[in-house]
């Protein structure tokens, strides 16, 4: 009787603890993954010369959950590389959308979604430009030093910028994506075509 009680005390305290456990985390998990979606993603991104990268971007019709699921992950994408901008050309999202954030400590993210750019001046600022899609290569452009955005937000209102500096030089480059224009566009062809025999070779070693 006393054995028998002691065995009914270690089902309780042990075996069926643990089993009580291993249900909760089921049931947790199923809550958490399967009902809303709450781990980012990191996605591949093009890289020069890959031709994806000259598809024009569709306009956003409608600013929804499918549009913000995309913009964090293009955020988490960013942060891990790390760059300060993206557009969704180069994650092989062909809709005019664009991240940024220029903070040292990620701390201010910028979304531009149907972006418009305005050229303010006819004066031109020199900047060495680098991009994800063409990663290790740093090369001057030039470009108008004040430009003004119009865009949509993430949640679909409408915000107007103007932005000088880096901002500037920032937000010309990402637009140029979404019409399919590189960085290397506005290099010599010579330059240009070192970079794309130096990126292929890369790539046909990372393939082999
Ligand atoms: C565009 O580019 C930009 O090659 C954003 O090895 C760049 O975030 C606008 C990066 C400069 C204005 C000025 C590039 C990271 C990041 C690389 C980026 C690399 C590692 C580029
Ligand atoms: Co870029």
């Amino acid at each position: 009787m006393r054995y028998e009680h002691s065995r009914t005390l270690f089902w309780l305290s042990s075996h069926f603890l643990i089993m009580l456990r291993i249900i909760l985390a089921v049931l947790s998990y199923f809550i958490l993954f399967s009902t809303s979606q709450t781990h980012m993603a990191i996605l591949n991104i093009l890289e020069y010369p890959d031709p994806r990268l000259r598809t024009i971007a569709k306009q956003v019709e409608q600013v929804d959950d499918n549009i913000r699921t995309l913009i964090d992950d293009m955020f988490e994408t960013m942060y891990d590389a790390p760059g300060i901008g993206l557009a969704a050309t180069q994650v092989d999202e062909h809709i005019r959308l664009l991240v940024m954030d220029l903070s040292e400590d990620k701390s201010e993210p910028l979304v531009f979604i149907n972006p418009e750019i305005e050229t303010l001046t006819e004066d031109t600022e020199l900047y060495q430009e680098g991009c994800l899609s063409v990663p290790g290569f740093f090369e001057d452009v030039q470009r108008p030093e004040r430009v003004k955005i119009n865009a949509l937000d993430r949640n679909g209102t409408a915000f107007e910028m103007i932005a000088d500096g880096l901002l500037a030089v920032c937000i010309q480059h990402e637009c140029d994506h979404l019409n399919g224009k590189l960085f290397v566009d506005y290099l010599s062809s010579l330059k240009r075509d070192r970079i794309k025999k130096k990126l292929e070779k890369i790539h046909r070693q990372q393939k082999a």
